[in-house]
């Protein structure tokens, strides 16, 4: 299936006709004559090209990384070896937790080129969330995803030969890291040249995180644990944009970012992005109360989401923990049990706070640094804009600097609740 073969061409939609009408499976996948084959880019993520192909009897689709970062340019270069960690990534995650992301069809490591089966009716999570849709399945599949990569790449479950074997597999994926480590954790507290945030309005918040000492010192904290505890392979990115769904079906895609890294950052991720399509609802609300059911559905994915989460999470370590941590040796008869399963509940609530604490970093950056995400940034109104983005920073900074008085997933929700209405002071 990988291929290596050839120089590294950007590959645009003639080059990419050809080379796929040398692949006599994916010709036939697609189906009748290649010239007649309907090629369209569509990626509209930061760093890649990404082509949706169908031909006859069927499509797929093609990511290509580019040797730089899309949204910047050519100005900023970017390693194509990532498109081999999202590859490796792709391929883990399939047996870990199939039927949850796309099935890889093709991979040419030198062409940083994956052709995937073709998600279809699927659309972005992100976008359906804008509109106000709710996704019945969505919680269990996530954390189905979650509790099931997370557990299954961590010391609770691997010898400390595979788990370093792991580790040592995505360690190069340094570059992509340092994204992370630059966007999310350092730049939104600092001036920094490519920060935007909903001027004028949020001027003086953007102002007071760069003077915020007690938040400078709860990011630099999240940062040495994003950066020194590989705890699991993570999938890295896990926003809203990087799931597809249907109203009954949820698949993960983009895993570009993968390392080993803290259990906390992915299960964070997907909270923030849930915390953020409800504080940007009342942006997008034509009449008051109008998306009220679709923002309580919201609330209440974010509790869904940890807390099947940590129950899965819990489930499979009782049933598989036979890693090197915590061997089974030292925990034997009922007082040996009866220890573990305490400690087992305090290694999830230690989970939790990692996971409050970088959902809240994940929030910040969307508003204050160079990536933002649509739900905020298509209310067209930009002091409306600004309101939602100033209540999300405030749940965001009491769940950084705070983080100990949150102790359950409805401490969250509830905090979100009281904010849905606050009127954050505005400049300009
Ligand atoms: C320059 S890349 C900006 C962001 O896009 C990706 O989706 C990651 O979230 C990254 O931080
Ligand atoms: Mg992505």
């Amino acid at each position: 299936m990988a291929q290596r073969q050839g120089e590294y061409r950007i590959l645009h939609e003639a080059a990419l006709r050809d080379y796929l009408a040398g692949l006599p499976d994916l010709t036939a996948r697609l189906g009748g004559n290649p010239a007649a084959w309907d090629i369209t880019e569509v990626g509209d993520g930061n760093l890649n090209l990404v082509f949706i192909v169908k031909g006859a009897r069927g499509g797929v689709a093609v990511k290509q990384a580019l040797p730089y970062v899309r949204l910047v340019g050519e100005s900023w270069p970017l390693p194509l070896s990532r498109a081999h960690y999202e590859y490796l990534a792709l391929t883990r995650q399939a047996e870990l937790a199939p039927g949850l992301v796309p099935a890889v069809l093709h991979h040419n490591e030198v062409l940083a080129l994956t052709v995937m089966e073709l998600l279809e009716p699927h659309i972005i999570m992100r976008k359906g969330l804008v509109a106000g849709t709710q996704y019945p399945g969505f919680a269990s599949d996530i954390t189905n995803f979650m509790a099931r990569t997370l557990f299954f790449t961590s010391d609770l479950a691997l010898s400390a030969a595979e788990k370093k074997e792991g580790i040592a597999a995505f360690a190069g994926n340094h570059a992509l890291c340092k994204i992370t480590e630059d966007l999310i954790f350092t730049d939104p507290y600092r001036i920094a040249e490519q920060n935007r945030w909903t001027a004028p309005y949020l001027d003086g918040l953007a102002a007071a995180l760069r003077d915020d000492m007690d938040l400078h010192i709860a990011i630099s904290r999240l940062k040495l644990k994003f950066m020194a505890s590989p705890e699991a392979l993570l999938h890295g990115d896990l926003h809203t944009g990087s799931i597809m769904v249907t109203a009954s079906q949820t698949r993960v895609i983009d895993p570009e970012f993968a390392f080993y890294g803290p259990i906390g950052f992915d299960v964070g991720a997907v909270l923030a992005n849930l915390l953020m399509a409800y504080f940007a609802s009342a942006g997008h609300e034509r009449a008051p109360g109008e998306r009220a059911s679709f923002e309580a559905w919201v609330l209440e994915k974010v509790e869904q989401v940890w807390n099947e989460f940590a129950r899965k999470f819990l489930e499979l370590w009782r049933a598989g923990g036979t890693g090197d941590a915590y061997p089974v040796s030292l925990f034997a008869g009922a007082q040996g049990a009866a220890r573990l399963e305490a400690e087992r509940l305090t290694y999830l609530q230690r989970l939790f706070a990692d996971t409050v604490g970088f959902a809240a970093a994940k929030i910040i950056r969307r508003i204050f640094g160079l990536a933002h995400n649509i739900d905020f940034e298509l209310i067209e109104d930009a002091k409306r804009r600004a309101v939602s983005e100033g209540r999300a920073v405030r749940l965001a900074r009491a769940m950084m600097v705070e983080t100990a008085s949150f102790r359950t997933i409805a401490d969250v929700t509830d905090a979100a609740r009281k904010l849905r209405d606050w009127q954050p002071e505005l400049s300009g």
